[in-house]
């Protein structure tokens, strides 16, 4: 059996390394042509652990080439990128790209599953029409069907294998078929429906943790009007067993919460109301974090701000969609003495932390990297203009005796009386 992959991020890369661990010879197609080259050569362009050891692996075993063009395959499988346009409305570019660049090459039995996240009714309304453009019956002579991925950065490798999945066939022959495909590596269970189903159920996994969030903070939006630590409430209210409050914190990143929630509203405006209110109210959070930025350093002169942290989430160098980088574009037209610091991240603008810690009146913690949790304090405090630091995950414990004064979400109204804290 020989499967293609078209689309070689987040999901296709590791989908393929997978597959072609388990014995099957694999195409992995990409646009982008250095991307091939690397990987040809056993370099990642994707942050992920024990992904790189995995491709090494494969690699020596020639299951896996790598390539700019699909090729004649028994299975094909499109995991493209599907983002959002400047007015919310997806974009399904990509996967109308992907799915004509395979109907050259498509013949009778072939199977082929979109694993990208796509608004409800993509795959009858979209990739259908595209594969009947190859002349095949697409309901009798080929078998389609959406088996979205749903494993979370950081774990990929270990999700992937034990999460359950779904596959959703236009037909319950190309769902069965899908499911055995899968069965290859995947422990977990494979629950069996229609495309349509599948499509809303992962986009409904990811709305429901966007809305939970925004549930957290709209709670320590309203907590900090009335002066109570919302840290405190959520783990009270959280000891009932039914229910579960999220953590508040400076906004909703990633390419997929703060993105598939809008497949499903722009399908059904009128009803995706609350869908769309929470979308509206994590996109706030940077705004609040900056104000009560704004609120500490009220009296202090030219502030200088060390931001730590500018991935989306802890312990990865993703910057999709990252509230970190809403939160320092608005510092940035504030203030002009900012330093940025991210132990995974490389570019121009990040510093090393001593640098940015040098002489500074406030650290910002935007990200929660497991390096932020076991700082020095001591040395922190020796090192700053003012011993000061605002940390929005909620990592840093707060300890009244430390020479380097935390704020929080749960406590940072307390300075709404001083105004500022004084040294
Ligand atoms: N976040 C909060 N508060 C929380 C939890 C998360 O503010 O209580 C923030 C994070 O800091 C981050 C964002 O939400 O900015 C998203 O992080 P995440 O860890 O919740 O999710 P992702 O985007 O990395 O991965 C999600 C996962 N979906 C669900 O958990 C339902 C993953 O399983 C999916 O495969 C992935 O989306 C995807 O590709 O769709």
């Amino acid at each position: 059996m020989k499967i293609c992959v078209i689309g070689l991020g987040y999901i296709g890369l590791p989908t393929a390394i997978m597959f072609a661990k388990h014995g099957i010879s694999v195409h992995g197609v990409d646009i982008n042509s250095t991307v091939i080259e690397n990987l040809s050569s056993g370099q990642i362009h994707i942050e992920e652990p024990g992904l790189k050891e995995m491709l090494a692996d494969v690699l020596e075993t020639s299951e896996l080439e790598f390539g700019t063009h699909p090729v004649e395959a028994d299975v094909y499988i499109i995991a493209v990128p599907t983002p959002v346009n400047e007015d919310k409305s997806p974009n399904l570019d990509y996967v109308i790209e992907a799915t004509q660049s395979i109907v050259p090459y498509i013949k009778k039995g072939n199977l082929v599953i979109l694993e990208s996240t796509v608004p409800p009714r993509t795959t009858e309304d979209v990739l259908l029409p595209i594969l009947r453009k190859s002349n095949l019956n697409v309901e009798s002579e080929l078998f389609v069907a959406h088996s979205p991925e749903r494993v979370l950065p950081g774990k990929l490798l270990h999700e992937l294998v034990n999460n359950d999945r779904i596959a959703g066939g236009i037909n319950s022959e190309s769902a069965n078929k899908t499911a055995e495909l899968y069965r290859v590596f995947v422990k977990g269970n494979i629950h069996l429906t229609d495309a349509t189903t599948a499509e809303m159920t992962k986009c409904m996994e990811n709305t429901y943790r966007d809305v939970n969030i925004a549930l957290a903070n709209e709670l320590a939006k309203v907590c900090y009007d009335l002066d109570i630590n919302v840290y405190d409430v959520i783990e009270m209210a959280n000891k009932h067993p039914r229910v579960n409050i999220h953590s508040p914190g400076p906004g909703v990143g990633g390419h997929c919460l703060a993105i598939d929630p809008y497949f499903i509203y722009n399908q059904s405006p009128h009803n995706a109301k609350l869908i769309k209110l929470a979308r509206e109210t994590n996109d706030s959070m940077p705004k609040f974090v900056a104000d009560i930025i704004e609120m500490l350093l009220i009296s202090v002169k030219q502030p200088k701000i060390a931001v730590f942290g500018t991935s989306y989430k802890g312990n990865i160098n993703d910057q999709r969609e990252s509230p970190a980088l809403k939160v320092i574009e608005i510092l940035e037209n504030k203030y002009s003495n900012l330093s940025i610091y991210d132990p995974y991240v490389t570019s121009e603008e990040i510093v090393s932390m001593e640098e940015a810690v040098k002489d500074a009146d406030l650290i910002v913690v935007l990200t929660d990297h497991s390096e932020f949790k076991e700082m020095d304090h001591h040395y922190l405090a020796r090192q700053m203009r003012t011993p000061l630091i605002f940390d929005t995950k909620n990592i840093i414990p707060v300890n009244k005796d430390s020479e380097l004064q935390v704020v929080n979400f749960g406590n940072s109204f307390l300075n709404k009386y001083s105004q500022c804290i004084s040294y």
